[in-house]
């Protein structure tokens, strides 16, 4: 759980929470977080720069709770633009009114606080937050989320020695704010400055390369011990190569799902993506052992600056790292390498998942595929004179409001449902169009990458099995290859350029759920859409009605009661009623036993 600003309120508010959870949601507890968005100056590349600080720390507090928690996190925006948090990879089953984006939530206006509440529900895994409107994850606002399982479901290997998050992404020294008016001057963002690790610039791995005075990140182990670790890319747009010096990297686990168990000397970890290794401390102590992340598929001569260098530490260590750090792949001409390391994840088809059945008991393979969707990305294009970047020719035009709120006012014209299923021969378009889902469908969606740089591609609200992968033009030839037993699920996939990925998707979560690139640039040109995915028979069971404390935006502002900001002053707010039912069936209690 988070604590900061630890005061006798929040005190008070966790046992009203855990009151609250013992006796009003009887079953599985409650876990209540505080988080404030505010800007700090911080230089980690030795440039000071404005970045997103959470409760002050940059990067933000690690959420760590367990399988079927409900939570309730507390968002306060003391930004100067409107805010939203989003938690890709946290299934929000029913209730895509906590998804933290501009489709399916109202932004938090500067100043006021909104609170989440979701439920972590039959899921594990690990995942990050970060924050989804206007390139702000670019300056910050991210932080590590770890869904555990519960004590008595077994994990597929023994119970590491401890845990330890690693957070890697490429970084500017220049604000969000600058970095959009680059893309709204059509430009390119061009090299970053470098790659933070947890927040971090590099070790002064090479006194030409790195200046002096940077601080650097230190990952303390202890020797013979094994240690879970679990990396992020949460950077704007860069693919990252992973590895440790002259450590083996286990892979176990992807984005809630667990792998079958390989060694890996280097990993490539794309944007938006998160990797759980296994890391045995089985080396000698002689020195401390480099930890990089250095920039993938480019010419890394040029791109030299973009590394990231932290230092794994053991305590009984002799003396520094030094030396040339360990090599990339050294594969710049070789298009398969890469893609068969991601070819070679697969499921663990008898480990568990959240619950005690194997993960591999959905056999996805035998299912009939009901629908086919082939999404084209080609480089941004101008649309009526502005760069812009497009699905299937479509490039998104920001929600005024979510979606499901405008269909539960019967709002008419605000978004199209006619997304193409495939490209179409004409010119790019800026459109709100969304895809019309069939719920309890099977789907097949190939994501065709006709764009020059690899892009990340997310779903927000599902898994999907990542069945194949190829160069070139996708066929249905294609379709008798594809692995249909032990596809890894998971929630965000590399497209590598003049490629296609087929993914496969059981379509069982209602709501309005984002489909996306996780490049930052290419997102905020408009590469997304979502999916509305509506029970035809819905009888108020498979969608939940929106949260009491909705907020309401665009056509619907009318409807917004102003936030009074008067901080400090408490309110049990939207638990009141629940609260009070508390507190009489406890006097009720006292009453009878007295
Ligand atoms: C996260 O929670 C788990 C289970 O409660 C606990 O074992 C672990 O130590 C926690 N991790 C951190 C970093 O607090
Ligand atoms: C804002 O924070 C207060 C104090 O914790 C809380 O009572 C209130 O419910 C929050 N507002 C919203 C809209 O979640
Ligand atoms: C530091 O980097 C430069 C540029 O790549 C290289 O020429 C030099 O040999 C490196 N120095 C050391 C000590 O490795
Ligand atoms: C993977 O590496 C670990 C230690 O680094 C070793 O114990 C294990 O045998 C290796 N597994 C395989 C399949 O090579
Ligand atoms: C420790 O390990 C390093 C790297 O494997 C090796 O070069 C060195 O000789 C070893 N030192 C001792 C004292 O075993
Ligand atoms: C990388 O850039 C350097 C310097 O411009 C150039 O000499 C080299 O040929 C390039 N390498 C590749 C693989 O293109
Ligand atoms: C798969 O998971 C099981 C636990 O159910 C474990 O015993 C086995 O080693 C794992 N297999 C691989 C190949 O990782
Ligand atoms: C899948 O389709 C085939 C042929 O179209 C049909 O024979 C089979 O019964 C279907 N399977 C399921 C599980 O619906
Ligand atoms: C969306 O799809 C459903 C069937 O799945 C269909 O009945 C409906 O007419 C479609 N809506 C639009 C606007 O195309
Ligand atoms: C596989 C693929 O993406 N191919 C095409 C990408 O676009 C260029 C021209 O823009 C074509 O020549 C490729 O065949």
């Amino acid at each position: 759980m988070v604590f900061c600003r630890f005061s006798s309120i929040a005190l008070l508010s966790f046992l009203h929470i855990a009151l609250l959870s013992a006796l009003c949601f009887a079953g599985d507890p409650y876990v209540y977080s505080e988080l404030h968005f505010s800007y700090i100056t911080v230089s980690p590349l030795r440039v000071p720069q404005r970045v997103i600080a959470i409760n002050g720390k940059f990067p933000g507090p690690l959420i760590n709770v367990t399988t079927n928690n409900n939570l309730l996190v507390n968002v306060w925006n003391e930004l100067d633009e409107d805010l939203l948090i989003t938690w890709p990879g946290v299934q929000m089953r029913r209730n895509s009114w906590q998804d933290g984006v501009l489709g399916t939530n109202c932004p938090i206006p500067s100043k006021w606080n909104w609170t989440y509440q979701f439920q972590v529900k039959d899921q594990i895994g690990s995942y990050f937050y970060f924050p989804s409107l206007g390139f702000q994850r670019a300056s910050g606002g991210f932080g590590p989320f770890v869904i555990n399982n519960r004590n008595d479901i077994p994990i597929p290997f023994a119970q590491p020695d401890g845990d330890i998050v690693i957070l890697i992404g490429d970084w500017f020294t220049q604000t969000h704010t600058a970095l959009r008016t680059t893309l709204d001057g059509g430009k390119n963002l061009g090299m970053p400055d470098g790659v933070l690790i947890n927040g971090k610039g590099p070790y002064r791995y090479n006194t030409s390369l790195v200046p002096e005075g940077i601080e650097y990140e230190t990952i303390n182990v202890d020797p013979g011990k094994i240690y879970r670790i679990r990396v992020h890319n949460v950077g704007t747009s860069t693919s990252l190569n992973f590895r440790i010096q002259n450590h083996n990297l286990r892979l176990v686990e992807t984005e809630g799902f667990y792998t079958i168990q390989s060694n890996y000397t280097q990993f490539d970890i794309h944007v938006g993506q998160s990797y759980s290794f296994l890391v045995s401390m089985d080396q000698n102590a002689s020195t401390d052992y480099y930890i990089v992340a250095s920039a993938r598929f480019v010419n890394e001569s040029l791109w030299e600056r973009v590394t990231g260098v932290a230092v794994l530490h053991y305590s009984n260590s002799k003396g520094p790292a030094f030396g040339p750090l360990p090599d990339p792949p050294n594969d710049f001409y070789d298009k398969e390498a890469s893609m068969n390391q991601a070819r070679s994840v697969r499921q663990n088809t008898s480990a568990s998942g959240a619950r005690p059945n194997p993960q591999g008991s959905f056999r996805y393979g035998s299912i009939n595929i009901t629908d086919t969707y082939m999404l084209k990305v080609l480089p941004p294009t101008l649309i009526n004179g502005h760069v812009r970047a497009a699905i299937n020719g479509i490039s998104f035009v920001k929600p005024e409001i979510p979606f499901r709120l405008a269909d539960q006012r019967k709002l008419r014209g605000v978004y199209k449902l006619d997304f193409p299923s495939k490209p179409l021969n004409r010119p790019p378009v800026m459109d709100r169009s969304l895809i019309n889902a069939t719920y309890g469908g099977f789907t097949e969606i190939i994501l065709h990458n006709n764009d020059t740089t690899i892009q990340s591609f997310h779903m927000d609200g599902y898994s999907f099995f990542v069945v194949g992968m190829g160069y070139g033009e996708w066929s249905e030839n294609y379709r008798g290859t594809y692995n249909k037993w032990d596809g890894i699920s998971r929630c965000t996939i590399q497209v590598f350029p003049e490629a296609w990925t087929a993914i496969l998707v059981s379509l069982d979560n209602t709501g309005a759920w984002n489909l996306r690139t996780e490049n930052l640039d290419r997102w905020y040109l408009g590469q997304e859409t979502y999916l509305r995915i509506v029970n035809p028979e819905e009888n108020g069971d498979t969608e939940m009605a929106p949260p009491d404390n909705v907020l309401y935006c665009g056509p619907l502002e009318s409807l917004q009661t102003p936030q009074p900001h008067s901080s400090g002053v408490h309110s049990f707010g939207v638990n009141l009623k629940c609260y009070m039912m508390m507190m009489l069936a406890l006097f009720t209690a006292i009453f009878i036993s007295s």
